[in-house]
């Protein structure tokens, strides 16, 4: 039995189960070398023998306890209709969406996402025929805040200011949007867990750009309408938040969604999460991913500072936010031993 899955559903474990965010990706010579014959990231993402070939390069190497789903959460703004490509060393592009007749003038088609789901199960049918029968399978989506902060500005932004204008100044357009990107999402998810997918991730990277009530408003109500409309079709399914940077909001998102386990960004304090977060639900995170980067005695002592904190409760060992690309994978080869040596 998977001791991911374990901790998820409440049960008591002998080991810390640990995944990292992008563990796929190109901090593998492996990954890099597949990319270079596929040409181009968005065509490995509906490739369901070249995605499933991304998910398992990770665990082959490390042995994680979960593999997540190699794709991106920019592919229901396409399947929304929306253009998108990502350019090289730029990262996303998309023709922004800001107002009611961009929004009308989309035409989703929602098929484009079947070999997504048809990687789910390569997934997990790789999993068994390789020996991982115990690594889980994660599934995941963007959560619509984070997605329609992309939709808006058309691509990345330290600011996110034209979603933020929106979300303030036409609440009508936002919450439109909103409420496409929840039912959509939903269906998404729901389909992955048809799929085979185990466990769901909700990754909502830029909600630490709201305020308390746009919060609310805009991150806690439609995750939590996503998790109603998940747990009508699979009322067991763990489902993970990551509501990244939200500082004390984390407190609400953690009371009001519904979710089953929280992932924690690097700046939340793990002695401060084991007092108000592990007690309420398990909790998942959050070494820097630049600590890891450096390695040596700053390695050491956040991962047993981390370990030390969180361990001994209901924990998956992950990293705060995504890996850096240029990461030497001996620290990661460390992290993954000190992880695995760790005693409860
Ligand atoms: O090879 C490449 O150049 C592509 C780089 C890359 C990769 C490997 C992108 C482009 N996306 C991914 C995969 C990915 N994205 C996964 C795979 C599973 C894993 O191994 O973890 C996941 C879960 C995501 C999720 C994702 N995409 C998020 C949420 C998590 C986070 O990092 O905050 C976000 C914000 C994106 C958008 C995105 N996709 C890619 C880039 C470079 C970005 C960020 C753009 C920006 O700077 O705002």
């Amino acid at each position: 039995m998977s001791s991911f899955l374990d901790v998820l559903q409440g049960k008591k474990t002998k080991h810390v189960p640990f995944w990292f965010m992008r563990q796929a990706g190109r901090y593998l010579p492996e990954y890099r070398e597949l990319r270079a014959k596929q040409g181009g990231f968005l065509n490995m993402v509906y490739n369901p023998q070249a995605a499933c070939e991304i998910t398992m390069q990770p665990i082959r190497r490390f042995g994680m306890d979960a593999a997540i789903l190699f794709s991106d959460i920019l592919v229901i703004p396409q399947a929304l209709g929306q253009h998108l490509e990502f350019v090289a060393g730029e990262g996303p592009k998309l023709n922004p969406v800001r107002n009611q007749s961009d929004l009308a003038a989309l035409i989703p088609n929602e098929d484009i996402l079947n070999p997504i789901y048809d990687t789910v199960s390569n997934v997990r049918s790789a999993l068994k025929e390789e020996g991982f029968a115990d690594t889980a399978m994660i599934g995941f989506a963007g959560s619509p805040w984070t997605v329609a902060c992309y939709m808006v500005e058309g691509q990345g932004s330290k600011d996110f200011m034209h979603p933020k204008i929106a979300a303030y100044g036409d609440p009508e357009f936002f919450g439109r949007l909103i409420d496409m990107l929840v039912e959509s999402t939903a269906r998404y998810l729901i389909n992955q867990a048809k799929a085979g997918a185990q466990t769901l991730q909700l990754f909502d990277s830029w909600s630490g750009a709201l305020d308390a009530e746009q919060f609310a408003r805009w991150v806690i109500d439609p995750t939590r309408r996503i998790v109603d409309l998940i747990r009508a079709e699979y009322p067991d399914i763990p489902i993970i938040g990551f509501p990244r940077l939200s500082g004390m909001n984390i407190l609400d998102y953690v009371e009001k969604t519904g979710v089953t386990a929280v992932a924690l960004d690097s700046q939340i304090d793990p002695v401060w999460a084991a007092q108000n977060l592990q007690n309420k639900l398990p909790v998942q995170g959050n070494l820097d991913p630049f600590c890891l980067f450096a390695g040596g005695d700053a390695l050491k002592s956040a991962t047993e500072n981390i370990l030390q904190s969180l361990g001994s409760g209901p924990f998956i060992f992950n990293l705060g936010h995504g890996i850096n690309k240029d990461t030497p994978i001996a620290y990661v080869e460390e992290l993954v031993r000190m992880i695995k040596d760790f005693e409860k």
